[in-house]
């Protein structure tokens, strides 16, 4: 993956940080820089970076590690964390078994639309699909070929005709023929062009007002960085895009900008392209992907530590209170825990025989006690906290 100076400046990022004595202020802020820096050489645009940046920041200097985590590691976790959503959310691609549906490529010329149609064929093969492709790129010359050389290697049979230019006409009849051969998946590849980008977008709204696509795949070239919104947004105007595809972020200097220009949109990066063989096409995951640019052994690591960190802040508590020594704190916690469950009527719904034994207006009561005791605890002093005597 050539995401490497992505990769090298976050890391690098990180090993300052995780190098530095004392995590103060300065610390922070220099690390937020360092962030801010690699995001715009990576073509992330100025208002993203500079948005996700600040999320950071606020984050690592308000909040408090669980006991027993250093500072530092929680801010990776943080970074980890606010990247990850940066990304947007996981996609998946869920094509239903028992009916045929029909999956549409759109994208510029170049893009990378052929070369995906093999990758995706190849793709939904392992996963037991049975898969048709169609040529509708009736512009391109030795499109059809292209797309038989592709996908001959994978027994993906490729429906054709090099006299027909009606590229409509060609999706629909393509579509129908491998309806009756009982296929699960028909990707239909389409052409692009490079100057008359109107007549490209007429196009596409033709073919999929023909063919009711169950999904339709924006293919996007990687290299072209931040300019993946602009691309992105005209063609979801025209049709809707239900997920997009990021190719050659192999090569791609400003492949961070484009993932996250693409995220940008709202849709779902569901796939992206790591290189021209036909394998080299991954199932797109926002944590899974910046744990790798983070370096993943080390930040799965740090994931897992910190959760039993917190786990075991819980059960310290637990213990204290069990015990009989619970602290005022320990009581605002319980508190706490209670109201995010829910109501607490809800709560006490569930216990067997304790339903239809309170009255409405006791359990009223009661959430309205635990709100002022809250309140009280909240106004409490650190040496009223340890002695609640000396609030009388
Ligand atoms: N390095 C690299 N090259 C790619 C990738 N995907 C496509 N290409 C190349 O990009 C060029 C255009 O691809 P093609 O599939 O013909 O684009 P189309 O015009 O959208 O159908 C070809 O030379 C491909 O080999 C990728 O993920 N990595
Ligand atoms: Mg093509």
């Amino acid at each position: 993956m050539a995401l490497e100076r992505l990769r090298d400046g976050l890391q690098s990022a990180v090993k300052k940080l995780l190098g530095a004595d004392t995590i103060d202020e300065e610390i922070v802020k220099e690390f937020v820089n360092d962030l801010f820096k690699t995001l715009l050489q990576a073509d992330v645009q100025v208002k993203q970076a500079a948005d996700v940046t600040a999320r950071v920041k606020k984050r690592a200097l308000e909040e408090k590690p669980p006991p027993g985590l250093p500072r530092k590691d929680h801010i990776v976790k943080i970074l980890y964390e606010e990247l990850s959503a940066f990304l947007g959310t996981e996609g998946k691609v869920d094509l239903p078994a028992d009916k045929m549906s029909t999956v549409l490529m759109v994208g510029i010329q170049g893009s990378g639309k052929t070369t995906v149609v093999g990758k995706l064929a190849r793709h939904l093969l392992k996963g037991g699909y049975k898969v048709g492709v169609v040529c509708a790129d009736t512009f391109r010359p030795g499109a059809l070929v292209q797309l038989r050389t592709n996908c001959e290697k994978i027994g993906v049979e490729v429906f054709g005709d090099e006299k027909e230019k009606d590229a409509v006409k060609l999706s629909s009849q393509g579509v129908d023929h491998f309806r009756v051969q009982g296929k699960n998946v028909v990707i239909v590849d389409t052409s692009g062009r490079h100057k008359e980008e109107k007549g490209l977008l007429d196009e596409m709204k033709m073919i999929s007002a023909k063919i009711h696509p169950d999904l339709t795949f924006l293919v996007i070239d990687g290299t072209i960085g931040q300019q993946c919104y602009a691309q992105a947004e005209a063609f979801h105007k025209t049709v809707p895009v239900g997920g997009i595809i990021i190719t050659k972020l192999d090569g791609a200097a400003k492949g961070g900008g484009a993932l996250a220009a693409a995220a940008a949109t709202g849709a779902n990066i569901l796939f992206i392209g790591t290189g021209e063989r036909i394998d080299d096409l991954e199932a797109f995951s926002p944590t899974r992907f910046v744990g790798r640019l983070l370096g993943l052994g080390d930040i799965k690591a740090l994931l897992e530590k910190a959760k039993e960190l917190e786990t075991e802040a819980d059960e310290e508590k637990l213990q204290r209170i069990v015990s009989g020594k619970m602290t005022i704190d320990d009581l605002y916690y319980q508190l706490e825990q209670v109201r995010k469950m829910g109501s607490l009527r809800k709560l006490l719904e569930l216990i067997p025989g304790l339903s239809g034994a309170m009255k409405d207006e006791d359990m009223v009561g009661m959430e309205k006690n635990i709100e002022t005791w809250k309140f009280v605890i909240q106004s409490m002093t650190r040496e009223e906290k340890n002695d609640p005597d000396l609030l009388n």
